[in-house]
């Protein structure tokens, strides 16, 4: 169970993605927070395993440039003590602020407290952690993944027309979107017993991982009418392996996913998959106010949600060319 602080007075729902993703010229005055020292941030990435990281890495390195923070970047190949080396090398460097993604929610809470002994602030952005210390990171920034299983459900529960088996490729094991995309899709497919999870398996968020996961449950599954992807890079593996197996993705076999990566949205326009959840990878600019806030003391809210939508296949056809990832 994870003990993020969501109260209504701390929750902000932020910006459209529009206004959020602007990006380009964000606000900086070129000399970090107060035309004082600049700020340096020890930034400690996942990996680079999907198209939403790849989007992610370039909102925080723009917007800390546009900012006039000094971004010390690191990428941990999805390894937790690459992250957690990273974490302790920005402690020795005395940076003013330390940024992650923790891969997965469990085993921080050693690390975090070296940072907070250093007296240095933790901001945790896209992915949460499960600790019972909460003194251990300011803010955290990122999506309600519960709520993008739950719209991921909603789309199931409404597209079902009868006994559905659905194969579900999960993201990386004990991470928190994959926990909490499965959590609110089940949590809505609940209301419809002939809908069922026959095979559920992690593809480690990665193209590769999702292909080569569907292509066992098109062999061991005797029917399968849907694949629930907690990522648009696992769901595009999957597509090649159904196409491998002579099947119509889209079609024999239906998909959704969740990210909304242009590659995805692509597929989503060309009826290869049904339904997309967006998770706004562009959390720079947000991560940088966040982070001039928290090195002047100033009180920032314990959560942060990103506001997302979902698209069918005629929303992606009209939102693709102005998408920016
Ligand atoms: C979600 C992010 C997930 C994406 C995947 O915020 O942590 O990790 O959904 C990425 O594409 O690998």
């Amino acid at each position: 169970m994870l003990k993020k602080i969501t109260t209504a007075a701390s929750v902000i729902a932020l910006c459209a993605l529009a206004a959020c993703g602007s990006g380009s010229g964000g606000a900086g005055n070129g000399t970090g927070s107060s035309g004082g020292d600049a700020i340096t941030m020890g930034f400690a990435q996942v990996g680079a395993e999907s198209g939403w990281r790849t989007a992610n890495t370039k909102s925080i390195q723009e917007e800390a440039k546009a900012a006039g923070i000094d971004l010390k970047f690191s990428d941990a190949q999805q390894k937790q003590e690459n992250q957690i080396k990273a974490i302790r090398s920005y402690i020795q460097q005395k940076v003013k602020v330390i940024a992650f993604s923790p891969v997965v929610e469990t085993g921080w809470d050693t690390v975090l407290l070296e940072a907070k002994r250093a007296n240095i602030p933790v901001i945790l952005t896209d992915r949460a952690i499960d600790s019972d210390d909460t003194s251990l990171y300011k803010t955290f920034l990122g999506s309600d993944f519960v709520e993008e299983g739950r719209k991921a459900g909603d789309w199931m529960v409404a597209n079902a027309t009868g006994p559905t088996n659905v194969v579900e490729l999960q993201g990386t094991t004990g991470a928190a979107p994959a926990i909490d995309r499965k959590k609110g899709f089940e949590e809505k497919i609940a209301s419809k017993p002939d809908i069922k999870i026959v095979a559920s398996q992690t593809g480690d968020f990665t193209r590769s991982g999702g292909k080569q996961v569907m292509e066992a449950f098109l062999k061991s599954q005797p029917k399968i009418d849907v694949v629930y992807a907690h990522n648009d890079d696992m769901g595009l593996g999957a597509i090649e392996a159904i196409k491998a197996a002579g099947k119509v993705p889209g079609k024999d076999i239906k998909i959704i996913t969740v990210d909304a990566v242009k590659d995805g949205m692509t597929a989503l326009a060309n009826g290869e998959i049904n339904y997309i959840v967006e998770c706004n990878p562009l959390l720079g600019k947000q991560l940088m106010e966040l982070a001039k806030k928290v090195v002047k003391g100033e009180n920032v809210p314990a959560r942060v949600v990103t506001e997302e939508g979902a698209f069918n296949q005629e929303q992606a056809k009209a939102a693709l060319p102005n998408r920016q990832y």
